[in-house]
């Protein structure tokens, strides 16, 4: 395939319910989708990064302009086989992981769609149908909490992750353990503590929590080894984790026990595979983490979560609880029973909402090959 251009669009989308963690509340997302236009199929890709450079130092503004100045340029013109090939193109660049993960996985995209394969087939999946957890915000009250997970719950859903901080922590996990003692129950600070808190992370073990996610610094293993050491409950690392190297020294260190994956924060598909693959080396379980995605990210969580070490419920799930209208059809379902069934079809394996993708656009650039730069 010959990579001719490539569209870069932001699109709005205002959330259905706000979206609260330990470093600020989302309300409206501004997303960064990618079209790869090739000689062959036309590949998409979501670009992960937030609205701020909040959980990560990139941000839809910062992938903008990397994929303008740097990435695309790097592709625009080649001739490439398959999926693989865009990493080592984009390897002198550094950083700017979601920015290059948007790209690579358009690569993949266009791929699985010219050999006819479904994606999570070329990604060497085998999990015919995967199960869901759901990451349940900071809200405005306990209540407003408990009332959420209470409608989680009965919409099959088979893990509760809830979002701490200081003051959101002990006296929540007591409220929510009260009434269903026996769920699958976890939380994520997203950094919000330090290893001074040790005494009182200490207390989150009579909870019986699947897992603590990224509780201490946002760049750091070493502390965290020092604390999974002093704590029963699992640590799971989400933002620490960039490539194959990080999972293998964090897993070396004793830093966590479970790794979040999430296919934008580690550069794309091939990156994310690699981690998936040392983890399982290790006897690690992974699941797929989620960056309220709109469909399209959405369908690549899907495919990546078929892997066979993501043995853990991730946190993709369904479109209506993000979205009024998600811009894929058909929209992410969930089971009764809290599984999404994989679709055996051909690519990505959901089509387009093309003119709603249209409508929700605010700005939109074509790059070409030998050509500077158009905005249209
Ligand atoms: O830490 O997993 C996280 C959303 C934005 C930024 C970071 C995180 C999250 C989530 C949401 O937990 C997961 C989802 O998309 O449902
Ligand atoms: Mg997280």
């Amino acid at each position: 395939m010959k990579i001719e251009a490539i569209t870069l669009r932001e699109i709005r989308m205002p959330l259905v319910h706000f979206f609260e963690t330990s470093f600020g509340r989302t309300t409206d997302r501004r997303i960064l989708l990618i079209t790869l236009h090739t000689n062959g199929p036309e590949g998409w890709g979501e670009c992960v990064a937030g609205e701020d450079p909040f959980y990560s130092e990139e941000s839809i503004d910062t992938a903008w302009y990397a994929i303008e100045r740097y990435l695309a340029p790097a592709l625009l013109g080649r001739a490439v086989e398959k999926g693989a090939d865009a990493f080592p193109l984009l390897g002198k660049i550094r950083g700017h992981r979601m920015a290059k993960g948007a790209l690579e996985n358009a690569l993949w995209d266009a791929e699985a769609q010219e050999r006819e394969v479904p994606l999570w087939r070329l990604l060497g999946g085998s999990q015919t149908e995967i199960p869901c957890g759901v990451s349940i915000g900071i809200q405005n009250s306990v209540d407003q909490l408990l009332e959420k997970i209470e409608t989680e719950l009965s919409a099959g859903y088979r893990r509760i992750k809830v979002k701490c901080k200081p003051g959101w922590d002990i006296e929540v996990f007591a409220k929510i353990r009260e009434r269903w003692p026996q769920i699958l129950l976890s939380c994520d600070a997203n950094s919000a503590y330090t290893l001074e808190q040790v005494e009182h992370l200490k207390k989150f073990d009579q909870f019986g929590l699947l897992m603590i996610e990224q509780p201490l610094w946002h760049d750091d293993f070493y502390f965290h080894a020092q604390l999974q050491r002093q704590l029963e409950t699992s640590i799971c690392l989400d933002e620490a984790i960039h490539s194959r190297r990080d999972a293998r020294a964090a897993i070396e260190l004793g830093a966590c026990r479970i790794i979040n994956i999430k296919v934008g924060r580690v550069g794309g598909f091939s990156e994310a595979v690699a981690v998936h693959n040392v983890a399982r080396q290790n006897n690690v379980p992974v699941w797929c983490g989620g960056m309220l995605e709109s469909g399209i990210g959405r369908s690549h969580n899907i495919a990546l979560s078929t892997l066979p070490n993501f043995a853990l419920p991730g946190d993709v799930s369904a479109s209506k609880r993000y979205w009024k209208e998600d811009i894929i059809e058909p929209a992410v379902e969930v089971s009764s029973q809290g599984f999404i069934a994989v679709p055996n079809i051909a690519g990505r394996g959901f089509a387009l909402k093309s003119s709603l993708i249209d409508k929700l656009t605010v700005r939109k650039q074509t790059l070409r090959a030998g050509v500077s730069s158009a905005a249209d």
